[in-house]
C-alpha cells in the first residue's frame, strides 16, 4: 500500500477535509519532505494548471498523483449529475468528464463524491438513479479511453442518499457492467455507515480502488477512535495495493496532521 496526502486549491474548500492549501509547488515540497508516495489533488477545474506542469512537479519530487477530486463542480458551481435541471446535469457531466481527461494526463483516476447529488422532493429515487447510471456509463467509458479507472465514492447519509455502503455500491456497479469504475472506501464515511468496516472491505474485494485514510472524527489516523488494525488486515486480505490517502481536517495544524498520518501509515503497513 502507498501513502498519499490531499492538496486543495479551492477557496470554497478552505474548511474542508484537505491537508495542505498552500500553492502547489510548496504543497508538493511538503508532501515529499514528509515522505509521502503521492498527492491527491482537489482543484477548481481542469484549466487551473497545465497537466504537464503537474507531471514535472511530481517527477521533481518523486511523487505520484493518487487521484483528482471533482467536488469543485459542486462547491464552486453548485453542479450535480442528478440535478433536476437538464442544463445543470449536462454541465456537471462535462465537468466530471473534463476532470477524467485531466486525470488521464497525470496518470490518476478522478473521484465522484459530492457531485453524485441526491434524490428527494420532486425528484424520485428511480429517476435520480437513472441519471446517475447514465452519467457513470459516460465516465466509465471516458476513464477506459484514458487508461485510468473512475472512482465512485459512497458517502455517509448526511451527504448523499444514493449509496452509503460498499455492498450496495458494489452490487450496483456489477449490475450495470461498470467495469472501469472502482469504489472509494472512505474510512470516515464507513465509520458512520458500515456495521463492520473490515468485513465491508472483504466483501467489496477487488472493487476497492482507493481509500480515504481518516479516523472516526475525520482527523489524521490515530487522532480518533476507529479500530484500524482490522481494516488494514482486510485491505491486505483483498490484496489492496493502492493508496491510503489522507482526506482529513488539517488539525491541529496541516503539518501535525500530515506527520501523524505518515507515522500511522508506517506503523500500520510495516
Ligand atoms: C469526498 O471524497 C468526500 O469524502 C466527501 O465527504 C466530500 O463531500
Ligand atoms: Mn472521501
Amino acid at each position: 500500500m502507498k501513502s498519499a496526502i490531499t492538496l486543495a486549491q479551492v477557496a470554497e474548500a478552505k474548511a474542508g477535509p484537505f491537508v495542505f492549501h498552500q500553492p502547489l509547488p510548496e504543497s508538493f515540497s511538503k508532501a515529499a519532505e514528509l515522505g509521502f508516495d503521492a498527492v491527491e489533488l482537489f482543484l477548481p477545474g481542469p484549466d487551473f494548471i497545465d497537466p504537464e506542469t503537474v507531471n514535472s512537479m511530481a517527477s521533481d519530487h518523486k511523487l505520484s498523483i493518487a487521484a483528482v477530486g471533482t467536488g469543485a463542480g459542486m462547491v464552486q458551481h453548485g453542479l450535480s449529475l442528478t440535478d433536476a435541471d437538464p442544463d445543470k446535469r449536462s454541465r456537471a457531466l462535462e465537468f466530471v468528464l473534463s476532470m477524467v481527461d485531466f486525470g488521464g494526463k497525470v496518470g490518476a483516476p478522478a473521484i465522484l463524491g459530492s457531485m453524485q447529488g441526491k434524490w428527494g422532493g420532486n425528484l424520485s429515487r428511480e429517476q435520480s438513479l437513472a441519471w446517475l447510471t447514465e452519467a457513470l456509463h459516460a465516465t466509465d467509458a471516458r476513464a477506459a479511453e484514458n487508461d485510468v479507472k473512475f472512482i465512485y465514492e459512497p458517502l455517509n447519509r448526511y451527504e448523499t442518499n444514493q449509496f452509503n455502503h460498499l455492498s450496495t455500491a458494489t452490487a450496483y456497479l456489477e449490475e450495470h457492467g461498470l467495469d472501469h469504475t472502482v469504489l472509494l472506501a472512505d474510512l470516515f464515511h464507513m465509520n458512520i455507515e458500515e456495521a463492520d468496516a473490515g468485513q465491508a472491505i472483504r466483501d467489496a474485494g477487488s472493487r476497492v480502488g482507493h481509500v480515504h485514510f481518516a479516523d472516526s472524527n475525520r482527523q489524521a489516523v490515530g487522532f480518533g477512535h476507529t479500530e484500524m488494525t482490522s481494516i488494514l488486515s482486510a485491505l491486505e486480505e483483498i490484496g489492496y495495493d493502492g493508496y491510503l490517502s489522507a482526506e482529513i481536517f488539517p488539525l491541529p495544524s496541516p503539518e501535525a496532521a500530515a506527520e501523524q498520518t505518515i507515522k500511522s501509515f508506517r506503523a500500520l503497513t510495516s
